[in-house]
């Protein structure tokens, strides 16, 4: 059923993204604090929390999805999470793992940048005091562009030969070279849309295949700015001036050190602690008929420092904003397919809205279908309260989430 969202997560070594991705998933990769701990890319599922359609039918009690959670009306949708090595200034030029890591993170449909904003770690992310990482925004970008940049020049004169010979359209040409970076003919049509007045491919001189490429960037990896280590006392004055200085990024603040910790006690018993929120309960303020076991001195002590660093300043660990800001950055809506549109089940059994997943605002419903049951021929289409729906109707947070397809099988 369509293919999931993938999220990439980029940085410098010893940014925290590893312990980002275990802070979102159940992945237990290696974290280290020196550069390139990780080498092989580290593959988890995320959840995304949105509010489920169960809640709006009041069937909160029966539903029950095929992948991911549904508690109480807060539904977990899967998003696979991709952990890459670290990337240092001139990884393009093959420094440090070099571009293995850029080719990892092709089938990325968005990037979350793990920047570490305490500056304790260098470009390279050795151990250092007082470093700028707002020098690591600039540079990170300008590595994956010089990278596709690089790859394209090599071949211009060929590619431009042959886009003449072949008498091909600009977006057959543009569409056979960024294709290696798992990019649709949606995507390169939205790249060539945002730049007005394009000239055709064999016409372009470097400032435009330039333009291409940071254009092509925007609608190929998104980017949300996860501002890390925010629980260190260095990062306040990082924080501000990477927020002055990009107004309209999506930021989120995070420490996923605290997250990891959090998460860890409430598997073993210690704590309370829903993700996502500032609220910590222990034995202390919940007594001994809750079923937590007590805390030794030192654990109480760093549960105290994190509420007062990290939750009660920040209202939570941040890392579960990340997953909603790039979902937001993606512009994808949760769509429920049911067999049933009356009671909402897959046809038989009574567990409701066994399946979700996430599409593109403003697809059409059609889309949808073709993309949930391909190849067969749809006849109808059906949402909330049995209305029929138009092929061409579209699809938004709330408005035609819901549906059934009737179908007949082309085989
Ligand atoms: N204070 C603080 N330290 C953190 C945080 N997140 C990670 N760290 C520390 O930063 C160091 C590097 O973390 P990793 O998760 O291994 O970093 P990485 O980006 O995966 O590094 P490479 O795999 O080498 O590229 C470790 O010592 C972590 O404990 C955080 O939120 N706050
Ligand atoms: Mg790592």
């Amino acid at each position: 059923m369509g293919r999931e969202t993938v999220i990439g997560l980029v940085g410098k070594p010893s940014s925290g993204k590893s312990t980002t991705l275990n802070s979102l998933t159940d992945a237990n990769a290696k974290v280290g604090a020196f550069p390139f701990t990780t080498i092989d890319p580290n593959k988890a599922t995320g959840y995304l929390e949105v509010d489920c359609a169960c809640s709006r039918v009041g069937q909160s009690h029966l539903c029950k999805p095929n992948y991911g959670y549904c508690r109480d009306g807060k539904r977990g949708v899967p998003i696979m999470l991709l952990d890459v090595a670290g990337l240092v200034p001139n990884a393009h030029l093959g420094r440090g793992l070099g571009n293995k890591f850029l080719g990892d993170l092709t089938e990325a449909d968005c990037l979350i940048h793990i920047v570490d904003v305490s500056g304790t770690t260098d470009a390279e992310g050795k151990a250092t005091r007082g470093y700028d990482p707002l020098q690591d925004i600039e540079w990170l970008q300008d590595e994956i562009f010089r990278w596709i940049l690089g790859n394209l020049m090599e071949k211009w004169p060929s590619i431009v030969r042959r886009h003449i010979a072949t008498k091909s359209t600009t977006a057959e040409t543009l569409q056979a070279q960024l294709g290696g970076y798992s990019a649709n003919s949606r995507i390169i049509y939205r790249t060539l849309d945002l730049i007005p007045h394009i000239a055709p491919l064999n016409e372009w001189d470097n400032d435009m295949i330039e333009t291409v490429i940071k254009t092509f960037m925007q609608v190929k990896f998104p980017t949300v700015l996860s501002l890390n280590k925010m629980d260190h006392p260095d990062s306040d004055k990082n924080v501000s001036k990477i927020i002055l200085k990009y107004p309209n990024s999506k930021i989120v603040l995070t420490s996923a050190i605290t997250e990891v910790f959090l998460r860890k006690l409430a598997n073993q018993n210690y704590i309370k602690y829903d993700s996502g929120t500032e609220f910590i309960d222990t034995i202390d303020d919940l007594g001994p008929d809750s079923g937590l076991k007590p805390l030794d001195e030192k654990v109480r002590n760093r549960i105290e420092n994190i509420r007062d660093l990290v939750l009660y300043r920040f209202g939570s660990t941040g890392v579960i904003d990340l997953l909603k800001k790039a979902v937001e950055l993606l512009d994808l809506v949760p769509v429920y397919p049911v067999k049933n549109i009356h009671n909402y089940t897959g046809g038989n059994g009574s567990n409701v809205f066994r399946d979700c997943l996430l599409v593109k605002r403003g697809s059409s419903v059609v889309s949808v279908g073709k993309k949930i049951l391909g190849d067969v021929t749809i006849v109808s289409i059906e949402g909330l309260g049995g209305m029929k729906i138009g092929e061409e109707d579209t699809i938004d947070i709330g408005k035609n989430d819901v549906l059934s397809f009737k179908v007949i099988s082309s085989h």
